[in-house]
């Protein structure tokens, strides 16, 4: 881009007139100029109404997405295109001209804004309109295709996604939970040659920008050189690692003695329709057949008590607000309970899978959510709170720094509190009477890591994947097969029917048709128990911590909420080191908590005479 395009375009592109302070005036007289004269532009002025330009159009393009999301019709399709792709056009510009602009003279916040905005893009679209166009159209059509689809289980009987997740979760029928398994993944076979295209136009959007590809833009976002985060996740993983293959040794031999040789072979991967979860990525809904046998009966099912106790969508909200409450956080505004989406509609098409949204960057916060009266879902209102309450803590932030210190924190908040729900935390809102001996411990961990260890490979293989489809390392032909080489790799779990490059199963996944970075869930995994750990020493908790709750402490609120505000005004290692007293994320964390399972698993498999790995 030359000089004089550059210049013509900050004058159009920031001085809209529906902003205040901007005269249609100004506009022309400053046009002019540009045209005749290059001036050097004041990087000041530019960073004022770059911010205020995009706040405006990220309010018109959330409230034309939320609309889509719950609505799914030919018009809010085509209307959230045509938001979407004004949006990204203005941050695309933003982000060119922020890397050109000299910053030697600003201030650290004002570089700092100069940073978000070269980085606030996740898929950049290319200069030229009709492939800018056509890349909206193809983020819609894919998230389209993901929210209206259904397996019909017969002629009158077509399934959507969670009601096919809860029979993921509660079948035991092996072939059952293969056909389900694989009616699902018809869904996401029109989706491959959008997908395709779809990489190809933001990797050009991306490469204008200045970097190689989607993937590295992803890379760039966590306050570190771009290449350095692979590595960072890499140390992560290792950390982990033993746990997770302790943990996939037992499983499988447990589901081997459940359902024999022929279905759950002793030494393969294990099969990806057996875990309980459409994904294979958390496998707590197994738990019946791998809790420990020596005590039986020591444990409580969190659906049953939920549904004894006649929860329904609204009271599991409600009481996952108290939780919030109870550590000093202000109840949510009216207008959450007015405008959220909590129970799944059976009039129209809606994308289900669980978020929550800031409509007008302040108060306007909202979830929208399918819930299921389970367990599962009780924790995933937490995450989706979780969400909110950030978003509310940091909107006296500017606009460049409403979000979260890097995207794994804003996963992590939600998640903290879901590790507090544990009995100590039932017992005192009265869904157990007391809580369980010491010897229930080990099956109340197992519970645990069922979903949160298992989940580890599953959050890091995502974005292995789609990095090297962005680098052009997995190329269309083998989107497929190079998908369960990593499944294979990372998680040991392996498709239960033969897989072909006719199917896409990446798109089966929420995220990869959503174009939503999944790294995040996976530092989410680390971080929470690194607050949580922090946080229950806030609390001034004391004994074994996967029994800690930081239910009604005031202090642990105080500590978070402190946190929370920042928003992405620092650096994350700051963010992190306020509440832990440590720069650096780490695996240790979670390893402390899981310790005793750690143990117990090797121990078992070990008397098991079980050969590990796949
Ligand atoms: O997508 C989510 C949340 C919304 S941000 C429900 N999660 C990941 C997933 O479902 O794949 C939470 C855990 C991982
Ligand atoms: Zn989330």
């Amino acid at each position: 881009m030359t000089v004089h395009q550059h210049l013509k375009w900050i004058f159009s592109a920031t001085c809209l007139a529906v902003l205040p302070g901007c005269a249609p005036a100004e506009q022309t007289a400053h046009a002019a100029v540009a045209e005749i004269q290059p001036l050097a532009i004041d990087p000041k002025r530019f960073i004022e109404n770059a911010e205020k330009d995009m706040e405006h159009s990220s309010e018109i393009a959330g409230r034309a997405k939320w609309i889509y999301a719950n609505f799914i019709t030919e018009d809010t399709a085509a209307l959230v295109s045509e938001a979407g792709r004004i949006y990204t056009e203005k941050a695309v510009r933003y982000a060119s001209d922020a890397a050109a602009l000299d910053n030697s003279k600003l201030s650290t916040v004002e570089q700092r804004k100069l940073e978000m905005l070269k980085r606030a893009i996740t898929l950049p679209s290319p200069a030229d309109p009709s492939k800018s166009q056509r890349l909206a159209n193809l983020g819609t059509e894919l998230n389209g295709l993901y929210g209206k689809g259904r397996f019909c289980l017969s002629q009158d009987n077509c399934l959507s996604q969670p009601q096919l997740s809860s029979i993921m979760a509660n079948s035991r029928d092996p072939e059952q939970l293969k056909q389900v398994w694989q009616g699902w993944r018809e869904i996401a076979k029109p989706m491959r040659a959008l997908f395709t295209e779809q990489v190809q136009l933001a990797n050009e959007g991306a490469l204008a920008l200045g970097y190689n590809d989607v993937g590295e833009l992803w890379r760039s976002k966590y306050d570190m050189p771009a290449q350095q985060f692979p590595q960072q996740l890499d140390a992560l993983w290792e950390e982990v690692k033993p746990l997770y293959e302790s943990l996939h040794c037992y499983v499988r031999g447990e589901l081997n003695q459940n359902y024999g040789d022929n279905v759950v072979p002793p030494r393969s991967p294990i099969p990806a329709h057996l875990l309980g979860n459409m994904w294979a990525q958390q496998w707590g809904a197994i738990y019946p057949i791998v809790a420990p046998k020596e005590t039986p009966g020591a444990d409580y099912d969190l659906t049953e008590l939920l549904n004894a106790n006649g929860y329904d969508e609204i009271t599991m909200v409600q009481q996952a607000e108290r939780f919030f409450t109870s550590m000093g956080f202000e109840p949510l505004p009216q207008t959450f309970w007015q405008r959220s989406l909590f129970v799944e509609p059976q009039d129209r098409h809606v994308v289900c899978h669980a978020s929550a949204w800031d409509l007008d960057n302040k108060d306007d916060i909202r979830i929208k959510m399918c819930i299921r009266k389970n367990g599962e879902d009780f924790n995933v209102i937490h995450h989706e709170l979780g969400h909110n309450i950030y978003q509310r803590a940091y909107k006296d932030q500017p606009f460049l720094f409403k979000g979260s210190a890097n995207d794994g924190f804003h996963e992590a908040i939600g998640d903290v509190i879901s590790l507090s729900l544990g009995p100590n935390y039932l017992k005192q809102i009265g869904l157990i009477d007391k809580q369980p001996s010491a010897e229930a411990d080990i099956g109340l961990l197992l519970r645990q890591a069922l979903d949160k260890v298992a989940f580890l490979p599953f959050g890091l293989m995502i974005d292995q994947w789609r990095w090297q489809v962005f680098s052009g390392e997995i190329t269309p032909e083998n989107y497929n097969q190079s998908w369960w080489q990593l499944r294979q790799h990372y998680q040991g779990v392996m498709a239960p029917v033969a897989r072909t490059e006719a199917d896409f199963d990446p798109g089966a996944k929420y995220h990869i048709p959503a174009s939503v970075p999944y790294s995040r869930y996976f530092l989410a995994h680390i971080l929470q128990f690194q607050f949580f750990q922090a946080l229950c020493k806030e609390a001034g908790y004391e004994g074994p911590i996967h029994r800690c709750s930081i239910y009604n402490s005031k202090k642990a609120g105080a500590k978070l909420n402190n946190m929370l505000e920042m928003g992405l005004s620092e650096p994350w290692p700051k963010a992190l080191a306020s509440i832990t007293g440590n720069e650096q994320m780490s695996g240790q964390a979670l390893l402390n908590y899981f310790a005793p399972l750690q143990q117990w698993l090797d121990l078992q498999n070990e008397a098991a005479d079980r050969q590990c790995g796949w």
